[in-house]
C-alpha cells in the first residue's frame, strides 16, 4: 500500500467546493441585480473531514484504490431553497451547466429515507485545474428547504453523538417532526406567491435606491450644487413615502437629467477637439 498524502488528495476537492459556491452565489447575484427571484437562498460547502471519511470507508468496506469513486460526497455543496418548488428549479439549473456533468440523482424528497430524512441529492462530475493539470472529481450537491435543512442539522447531531443507534423513543419523535416539517413547507407553499412578491418589493427597491443614489453622486460632479441638493431633497421625501410606482418615476425623470448632463458634456468634448 501507497503511503496517502491526505492534503494531495483533498486540495483538488477543495477547490472544486471553492468554485462550486462562487458559482451558485454568483447564480444568486444575477438574479438579485435583475431584481428576478432566486430559487437559491444560501449556498454552503464543505470538504469531507479525514475522519468522516475513514468512517465512512469503514462503514461501506471501501479500499483506498476506490476511494475517489466510491465515495461521492468528499466535496459537498448544500443549496438551501426557501420552498419546495424552488428544489426542481436549483435541479434544471444545475441540468443546464456545461461545466458540471450529473451523474446520478438521489430523490430522497419523493423517497424519503427511513430516518425521516428530505433532501434532493445530484452527483456531478467537475473538472478542475491544479498544478498537476486536469483532474475530474464527483461532488454531491444537497438541495433541501430550509425546514429540511433545520431537520437534517438536529438530526445528524444525534447521529453523531449516538453512533447510528439513536434510542426508539427520539427516533420517533424526530419522525414526528419530519411530518411536521413537511405540513410546515406546505403552508409555506401556499403563501409563496405573497411571499415573493414582498421580496421582490424588497430587492426592486433596494436596486432603484442604489442606483438613485449612484446617479445623484454622479450628477455632483457635473451639475449645479443647488439643483443637486434640491433633487436629493426631493428623493428623500419619496423615499419617506415607501412608494414604489412614485420611486420608479423618479428613477426615470433622475435618468432623463442625467441623459441630458451626459450629451451636454459630450458637445463640450467634441466642441474642444474642434
Ligand atoms: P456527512 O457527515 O453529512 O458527510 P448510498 O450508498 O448512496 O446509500 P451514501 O453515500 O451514504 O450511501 O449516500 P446517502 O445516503 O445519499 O448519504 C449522503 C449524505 O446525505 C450523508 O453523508 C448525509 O450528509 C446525508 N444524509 C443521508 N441520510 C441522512 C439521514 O438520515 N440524516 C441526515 N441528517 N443526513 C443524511 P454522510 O457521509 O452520511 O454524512
Amino acid at each position: 500500500m501507497e503511503i496517502l498524502i491526505w492534503r494531495n488528495l483533498l486540495d483538488p476537492y477543495d477547490l472544486a467546493v471553492k468554485e462550486l459556491i462562487t458559482k451558485f452565489e454568483h447564480i444568486r447575484y444575477e438574479h438579485k441585480a435583475r431584481g428576478i427571484y432566486c430559487p437559491i437562498e444560501q449556498v454552503t460547502g464543505r470538504v469531507k473531514t479525514i475522519s468522516s471519511i475513514l468512517d465512512k470507508m469503514q462503514k461501506k468496506k471501501i479500499d483506498f484504490s476506490e476511494l475517489e469513486t466510491r465515495l461521492e460526497d468528499i466535496a459537498g455543496i448544500r443549496i438551501i431553497c426557501q420552498f419546495v418548488e424552488d428544489i426542481p428549479k436549483v435541479v434544471n439549473l444545475i441540468h443546464e451547466r456545461k461545466d458540471m456533468t450529473i451523474i446520478h440523482e438521489k430523490n430522497y424528497i419523493d423517497h424519503v429515507k427511513s430516518s425521516g430524512y428530505r433532501s434532493y441529492h445530484v452527483i456531478i462530475e467537475y473538472e478542475v485545474h491544479t498544478m498537476d493539470g486536469l483532474k475530474k472529481i464527483q461532488a454531491e450537491i444537497q438541495i433541501r428547504t430550509m425546514g429540511m435543512n433545520f431537520w437534517s442539522t438536529i438530526e445528524h447531531s444525534l447521529q453523531y453523538k449516538y453512533k447510528q443507534n439513536i434510542p426508539e423513543h427520539l427516533k420517533e419523535k424526530l419522525l414526528k417532526s419530519s411530518e411536521a416539517i413537511v405540513l410546515l413547507d406546505q403552508v409555506m407553499s401556499q403563501v409563496r406567491e405573497e411571499i415573493m412578491d414582498a421580496q421582490n418589493s424588497m430587492q426592486l427597491q433596494a436596486n432603484l435606491i442604489s442606483e438613485i443614489l449612484n446617479n445623484i453622486q454622479n450628477l455632483y460632479k457635473v451639475a449645479n450644487n443647488r439643483e443637486v441638493l434640491k433633487i436629493q431633497e426631493e428623493f428623500y421625501e419619496i423615499y419617506l413615502q415607501n412608494d414604489l410606482e412614485k420611486l420608479e418615476r423618479f428613477h426615470k425623470q433622475l435618468d432623463i437629467i442625467s441623459e441630458g448632463y451626459r450629451a451636454q458634456s459630450l458637445n463640450f468634448e467634441n466642441e474642444e477637439v474642434t
